[in-house]
């Protein structure tokens, strides 16, 4: 490392600063910044401040006291989910009840759990189908719910919010719902165990067999193993033992001397296609909080050696060929969310030296004059005009956290969840 992990925690700091003074400056009040136009961007017809709700928490951990102390005041003046607007659950789930949540318990003031009450109430309509699997979409004011057909991911990742807005209330409601859903979509997996991309939660039918662990499956695991570990949830272990076992038996696949996770037909097995990408790269994470340090360890390098490809990964890549079929940036952090974990687990000094890496790559083709950028192209590094919010809540949390003393945070007293809020296991 050219860099002691001190003055590169130093300077991840100061570059969350640098983007943030950009949403500051240009788009204070709204849902994100446009870093290239210098605009602001806004989901719905209604602001819910979804970048200063996910930066909080990290603002916390970096020790920015200035800057949470305006994200507060900024949240408490104006955020209201009494709003005649419909939004996308998971979206609102992970990002906005999340943060209000790790919020809450880092900062203890009461407002922030208020908030997240009102709005796990407003979501609960989701639910209402007769398999218990969510709507994809509700309306914040009527509970109007639209969108039957939805994916593993979207259904399965709210057991760690809603379980702990249950904790947190004493209202059960919220963690019965959320995990029935969870296990209707272990419910309903093939017979040699796997799940598919998509399925009518009305009735229960798979309308895509494609099996993987990357987008619309992804966190549906994350969140069987990360639920058995904040809730001791022994059914939801005993569904991510079973889970794992299979997807290492039939999705996960080599090419020249790599592992990979590919795609596999949900019945049969069979192998359907050879891409892997940056949302998959959050898998050696999952791995290795699940114990298996030597698939993680693997992985992990497949990863990097997709990183290396361009100096920056692409969001598809077919393993067999290592060539970019999807070729955008979204400032994605899993690869370095688990580049943190594993250093976290092994103390290996190679998962820093990959971070400063990635570090570099980030300063040098995605840093704009206001905040940080896409890339529309990881050939060319042509970039696009958005900052989405995670890039404060995960990509320069775990960034940071990879060189910040390990005392920060405690992996053993906190559960990450998918877009890197940091819940308390016992409360
Ligand atoms: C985040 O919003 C979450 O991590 C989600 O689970 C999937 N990916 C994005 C960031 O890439």
């Amino acid at each position: 490392m050219s860099d002691k992990p001190s003055a590169l925690a130093d300077s991840v700091k100061t570059e969350f600063r640098y983007a943030w003074n950009a949403y500051k400056n240009y788009a204070w009040g709204h849902d994100a910044l446009k870093p290239l136009s210098k605009q602001p961007y806004d989901w719905y017809d209604r602001s819910l401040l979804l970048t200063p709700v996910d930066a909080f928490d990290t603002m916390l951990l970096m020790g920015l006291s200035r800057e949470a102390g305006e994200a507060k005041k900024l949240i408490f003046d104006s955020l209201s989910f009494d709003r005649n607007i419909e939004v996308q659950a998971f979206e609102i789930i992970i990002r906005v009840l999340g943060g209000l949540l790790s919020a809450y318990q880092m900062d203890g003031d009461r407002r922030f759990l208020a908030l997240a009450e009102d709005l796990g109430k407003r979501l609960l309509p989701i639910y209402n189908s007769s398999t218990g699997m969510p709507y994809r979409y509700v309306h914040l004011q009527t509970g109007r719910i639209r969108d039957s057909i939805n994916n593993p991911a979207e259904i399965g990742t709210a057991l760690l919010e809603f379980g702990t807005l249950s904790k947190l209330t004493g209202n059960p409601v919220f963690f019965d719902k959320a995990k029935l859903a969870l296990v209707q979509v272990f419910n309903h997996r093939s017979r040699i165990g796997l799940v598919g991309t998509w399925i009518n939660v009305e009735t229960g039918e798979w309308v895509n067999k494609s099996s993987h662990i990357g987008g619309a499956i992804d966190s549906y695991y994350e969140y069987l193993l990360k639920a058995a570990l904040l809730f001791n949830d022994h059914d939801c272990n005993a569904m991510w033992e079973e889970s794992i076992r299979v997807v290492n038996q039939f999705v996960a696949d080599s090419s020249a001397g790599k592992l990979w996770y590919g795609q596999a037909d949900m019945n049969t097995g069979q192998r359907t296609g050879t891409s892997f990408g940056a949302l998959d790269a959050f898998f050696p994470s999952i791995l290795a909080l699940g114990g298996d340090m030597t698939r993680a360890e693997k992985l992990l390098e497949s990863c990097f050696a997709m990183w290396r490809l361009h100096d920056i990964e692409p969001e598809q890549l077919n393993y067999l060929t290592m060539t970019a079929t999807a070729k955008q940036y979204y400032l994605r952090p899993e690869i370095i969310e688990s580049a943190y974990y594993l250093f976290h687990y092994t103390g290996d000094k190679k998962y820093q030296e990959m971070g400063e890496v990635f570090f570099n790559s980030l300063k040098r083709y995605c840093r704009t004059e206001a905040g940080y950028a896409y890339l529309e192209d990881v050939t060319t590094k042509e970039k696009a005009d958005k900052m989405e919010s995670f890039f404060f809540a995960e990509t320069l949390k775990y960034l940071y956290l990879l060189f910040a003393p390990k005392e920060t945070i405690s992996l053993e007293r906190i559960v990450f969840t998918t877009e890197a809020h940091p819940l308390r296991k016992a409360n």
